[in-house]
């Protein structure tokens, strides 16, 4: 059976951080529907494949570890890397506090430097033309380090996917790149059907000799099996992975389309039904875990509310505009680590 290896304890730990992650989620649409918070995009339904990933990673600093370009739907892999609840509700309620925005971007737009979580975009698929960067680094320094890249169904149309494609295969530069695409087969209104020629995205990477495969998303055995052994085969050979998983998305693409509950499969369900099965749980540890999960998201919440938004005067904090002068330059230096007295910046910038 797939997924052996996974313990009962971890079975439980994995089960207990997908219940967490979908209750955040939950609270975050209560939140912008109640007006705080100005949008909401984010992972409800993938938390099968989100939760064993975010456990998967060789999380920490530099080349040596793993490099994640991230697209907008991973709160649950963050929550499983380490990541605290209190700090989506955070960015979500844009106070001071929020650790990935200082309150100034939307939800689940993470920005973790101490963990390689390049800042996520609300632009679709740049993050694939940004993923060679850090897999090219990677492949100099011949270092033990990945990057993973992860996009949607639809944005495989952008041409910034099929670049990743080629300049990650060429055969005298292969790079250390896992591309994984989840297909809840929508993009935002716009159903899949009318849209692909091709019978799986995966098949794409054929083309360019990148191994491939198709895995189920809504399915934590599965899921752990397929990310394990992408991640592992680009760890090891090196080379490029184009992984599809498919996936549920419970409650619509955003606050822009309303985020209704839909009627798709629940990878939780699904879940909670072998956990009982395998004897794994029984239904009132279950129902602990949920009211646990719960009672940390309100309690989250109701901090969040006492906490303060930024000053007005840290507007232009980390952005570099000639209005903002040294303050912006200084700023954004910092934070990017480097030093302008000794690599002058252009005179003009625009
Ligand atoms: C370059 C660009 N074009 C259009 C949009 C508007 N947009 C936001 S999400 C989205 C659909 C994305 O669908 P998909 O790639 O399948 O990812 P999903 O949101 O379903 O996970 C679009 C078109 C955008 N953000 N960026």
């Amino acid at each position: 059976m797939a997924g052996k290896k996974l313990s009962p304890e971890k079975l439980r730990e994995i089960h207990a951080l997908m219940v967490e992650a979908r209750i955040l989620e939950e609270r975050l649409i209560k939140m912008n529907k109640a007006g705080e918070g100005y949008f909401w995009i984010g992972g409800p339904g993938e938390e099968a494949f989100a939760i064993p990933f975010g456990m998967l990673i060789n999380k920490g600093q530099g080349i040596q570890h793993d490099f994640l370009h991230l697209h907008y739907r991973a709160s649950a892999t963050i929550l499983a890397m380490g990541g605290e609840s209190i700090d989506s509700i955070r960015q979500m309620r844009a106070v001071s506090t929020d650790p990935y925005s200082g309150g100034r971007n939307f939800v689940n737009h993470y920005a973790i430097k101490k963990w390689n979580v390049v800042p996520v975009f609300s632009c679709i698929e740049p993050q694939y033309l940004q993923s060679l960067g850090t897999a090219h680094a990677q492949r100099e320094a011949g270092c033990k380090g990945i990057t993973v890249v992860t996009g949607g169904d639809a944005g495989t149309a952008e041409g910034d996917f099929a670049s990743a494609l080629v300049w990650s295969s060429r055969p005298a530069g292969e790079l250390p790149l896992l591309m994984i695409v989840t297909n809840n087969r929508y993009g935002i209104s716009t159903p899949w059907e009318g849209q692909h020629g091709e019978k799986y995205i995966s098949d794409r990477g054929t083309a360019f000799g990148i191994k491939n495969a198709v895995i189920n998303g809504n399915d934590v055995f599965e899921a752990w099996e397929g990310l394990e052994s992408a991640m592992n085969y680009v760890r090891k050979e090196r080379k490029p992975f184009l992984l599809e998983i498919s996936v549920s998305r419970l409650y619509g693409h955003s606050s822009a389309s309303g985020a209704p509950r839909w009627n798709e499969e629940d990878c939780i369900d699904v879940f909670e039904e072998k956990l009982i099965k395998q004897k794994v749980m029984n239904k009132d540890q279950i129902k602990s875990v949920h009211d646990a999960a719960l009672k940390k998201i309100t309690d989250a919440y109701k901090q969040v509310q006492k906490e303060a938004f930024p000053d007005p005067s840290s507007i232009y904090d980390y952005v570099w505009t000639e209005q903002n002068g040294d303050k912006g330059r200084d700023s954004f230096a910092a934070q990017i680590g480097v030093d302008f007295t000794q690599n002058p910046p252009p005179a003009e910038h625009h």
